[in-house]
């Protein structure tokens, strides 16, 4: 049976009047109007869209056994229809204008779009709520056997596997800390002339209760996402200038010590008070306190970086250039940041040998650092032909397996 459309008027916008209703959709622009008592969509109708309420108010109803059921009443700022509109299915119940209403409406493309884009872990939070709300309505129409099509968001591949097993680590680093599963580990920065270890740069390792040895790239990142690498880093400085005083003082006054310092504790506006509070008990010498920032905290606007960098040399401490080599390496850094050290990142190094072009960039690299005074050192060096190498260009320091990997405190007081 076909609905006596009684007027159709077309301008800027689109007026159908049926049964005396009027629905009013304007052309150039994602709103629509409905006046009271319009149906905006039925149960059963294929989705296409989301509708965000402006004005008005709206009912969501559904038959159970011919009777209309009204499920919830929404107004403005309130959004329908997403469920439907997010996989594509039939609608699950009717909108009806209860006053004139006017909507924007959101097509199933711009939904479908920031729901990929989202956080795995959100993805799946969505999917477990829109999932749960459906099985309930389902539930209210049919007691005792509720039935629904479950929303899958993501059919091509499952991505709360990895993102369930995320959250779990992050849960799990969260008491590492407390559990006292987080340790440092030394590795030694040897003199290459002399190969005498001039000091050690302090890498986090975590060896957890039940899962064993968890490899660092596996948390650290996880760490610098969330923000625990904030309570960790602030262990590790704590931790690592202790050691430095029992290196120092059981073996060589002079020995130093390399700290990590992610750009996500650079932005803490604790920090600086932290790390002069720590020198301040430990009575370490802050000069030799290095500390190392990569190039993203260089970057990061938040951090302020100048000011920050100017802070710790006005501490004492030096500051090292991590990686150089990787992302960007704009030379523009060397020159508007107090630099004392530049590291070479060990992807040059392990090319050197085979590629002349690499063994040329580090050339480079170490005259270019040398030039305007800084102290370079060489990451990741394995063979004794690289070391030879290096050590011929007048590169002062250097760390890699060919002296030592990371070792434990006692093991690393051996080196010295
Ligand atoms: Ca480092």
């Amino acid at each position: 049976m076909w609905a006596p459309v009684t007027k159709v008027s077309i301008g800027t916008e689109l007026a159908i009047v049926i049964h005396g209703m009027t629905a009013t959709i304007e052309l150039d622009s994602a709103r629509r109007q409905y006046s009271r008592g319009t149906v905006i969509f039925r149960e059963r109708d294929r989705a296409n869209c989301a509708y965000v309420i402006e004005k008005g108010l709206i009912e969501i109803s559904t038959d159970v056994e011919d009777e209309r059921r009204v499920l919830a009443t929404m107004g403005p700022g309130e959004m329908f229809g997403e469920m439907a509109a997010l996989d594509g299915t039939e609608r699950s119940a009717t909108a009806t204008a209860v006053e004139d209403t006017e909507l924007t409406l959101i097509i199933s493309d711009q939904l479908r779009s920031r729901v990929e884009s989202a956080e795995p872990i959100l993805k799946l939070l969505l999917r477990v709520i829109l999932n749960r709300f459906r099985h309930e309505q389902s539930l209210f129409r049919h007691p005792g056997n509720g039935s629904y099509e479950a929303l899958t968001l993501d059919p091509e591949h499952d991505s709360s596997r990895p993102a369930i097993d995320k959250i779990k680590l992050e849960s799990e680093l969260r008491s590492a800390l407390e559990r006292r599963e987080l340790a440092l580990h030394y590795q030694p920065i040897v003199n290459l002339a002399s190969t005498k270890v001039e000091g050690f740069e302090a890498l986090l390792r975590w060896q957890h209760g039940k899962l064993g040895r968890i490899p660092p790239q596996k948390f650290i990142g996880l760490a610098e996402e969330t923000a625990l690498i904030v309570p960790i880093g602030r262990w590790v400085l704590e931790q690592a200038c202790h050691d430095l005083v029992r290196f120092q003082k059981h073996v060589n006054s002079d020995v130093s010590m390399s700290i990590n310092v992610s750009a996500r504790q650079f932005s803490e506006p604790a920090f600086l008070g932290e790390l002069a509070d720590v020198m301040r008990r430990t009575r370490i010498d802050p000069n030799t306190i290095k500390l190392e920032i990569t190039e993203s905290v260089l970057m990061d606007y938040r951090s302020a970086p100048l000011r920050w960098i100017e802070q710790c040399k006005r501490l004492g401490t030096q500051i090292a250039l991590d990686d150089f080599g990787t992302g960007f390496s704009s030379l523009s850094y060397l020159a508007s940041f107090p630099i004392d050290t530049l590291k070479i990142d060990r992807s040059f190094v392990a090319a050197m040998q085979k590629d002349p072009r690499s063994l040329k960039i580090v050339r480079a690299i170490n005259q270019l650092a040398h030039g305007i005074g800084l102290n370079v050192v060489a990451e990741g060096i394995e063979e004794p032909g690289q070391h030879k190498e290096l050590a011929r260009m007048g590169c002062e320091l250097g760390q890699g397996f060919l002296f030592s990997r990371a070792v434990c405190f006692e093991e690393a007081i051996e080196l010295l």
